[in-house]
C-alpha cells in the first residue's frame, strides 16, 4: 500500500573548490551517471545567473557593474541568490530527487572572506539554508587550475586571490564533517569514479533521514 510506504527523500550533494577545479565537469557527469543508475537527480549552480539577483551578480563578476557594489552588498546578493532557490530544492528532495549543486554557501564565505572580511560575519546570511548531506571538495593546486581553459576571464580569477580562497575553504572544511576531499588533479573519469561511489553511499544513507534546514545554525 503506497500510503504505508516509507517516504524516501533525495540527497543534497554540493560541489566546492577553487576556480577551474573541475566542478562543472564533474557535476554534469554525475547527473548522467545517476540517471544510468535510475536515480532521479537535478543539477543547479550558484550563482544562478538567470534570476534578477543573478543578472546583477553576473554583471559584477564581469566588472561592468556601475557603480561598484561594496564587498558586503555583493556578498548579500550571492546569498539572496541561494535563498531564492530553497523552495525548488526542498520540493525536489522531498519528491525523492537528488539535488546536485555546483557551488553553494561555502563559495559565498570563502570568496568574501578572502577579501579580508570576517569569516563568521560572512556565514551569517546563509545561516538556516538547506544543509548539504555531502560536500565534495575538489582539491587542486592553484598553479594547475590556472593552466586549465578559461582561467583569468573574470574578476576573481587571479592566482594570489585564489590562494586566499583556498585558505578560507580549508578553514570551512575543518569545521564540517560532511566534507569529502577529492584529488582533482587526475583524469576526469578517474575522479568521477570516486565521486559516484561516494554519492551512491550517501543517497542510500540519508534516504529516510529528515532534510536539514540548519546550515551553520547549530
Ligand atoms: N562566487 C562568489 O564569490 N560567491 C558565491 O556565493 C558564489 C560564487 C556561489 C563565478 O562562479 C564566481 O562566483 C566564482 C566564485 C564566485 N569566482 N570566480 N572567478 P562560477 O561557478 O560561475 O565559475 P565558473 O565560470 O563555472 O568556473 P569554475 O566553476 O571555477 O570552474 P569549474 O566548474 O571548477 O571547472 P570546469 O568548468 O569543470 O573545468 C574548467 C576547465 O578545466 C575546462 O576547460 C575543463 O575541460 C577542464 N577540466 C576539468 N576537469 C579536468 C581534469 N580533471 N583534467 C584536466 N582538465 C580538466
Ligand atoms: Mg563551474
Amino acid at each position: 500500500m503506497l500510503a504505508n510506504m516509507p517516504r524516501r527523500r533525495g540527497a543534497l550533494i554540493v560541489f566546492e573548490g577553487v576556480d577551474r577545479s573541475g566542478k562543472s565537469t564533474q557535476t554534469a557527469l554525475l547527473t548522467q551517471n545517476l540517471s544510468s543508475h535510475q536515480i532521479p537527480s537535478i543539477l543547479r549552480r550558484f550563482p544562478d545567473r538567470t534570476s534578477t539577483t543573478g543578472a546583477l551578480i553576473s554583471s559584477y563578476l564581469s566588472s561592468t557593474s556601475e557603480p561598484e557594489l561594496s564587498d558586503e552588498a555583493i556578498h548579500l546578493l550571492f546569498s539572496a541568490n541561494r535563498w531564492e532557490a530553497v523552495k525548488e530544492l526542498e520540493d525536489a528532495l522531498l519528491n525523492g530527487t537528488t539535488v546536485i549543486v555546483d557551488r553553494y554557501a561555502y563559495s559565498g564565505v570563502a570568496y568574501t572572506a578572502a577579501k579580508g572580511l570576517d569569516l563568521n560575519w560572512c556565514k551569517g546570511p546563509d545561516k538556516g539554508l538547506l544543509t548539504p548531506d555531502l560536500v565534495i571538495y575538489m582539491e587542486i593546486p592553484i598553479e594547475v587550475a590556472a593552466t586549465r581553459g578559461g582561467f583569468g576571464g573574470e574578476r576573481y580569477e587571479k592566482i594570489e586571490f585564489q590562494e586566499k580562497v583556498r585558505g578560507c575553504f580549508k578553514q570551512l572544511k575543518e569545521q564540517d564533517p560532511t566534507w569529502r576531499v577529492i584529488d582533482a588533479d587526475r583524469p576526469v573519469e578517474e575522479i568521477q569514479k570516486d565521486i559516484v561511489g561516494t554519492v551512491l553511499e550517501v543517497i542510500e544513507r540519508v534516504k529516510e533521514m529528515p532534510i536539514g534546514h540548519d546550515l551553520w545554525s547549530k
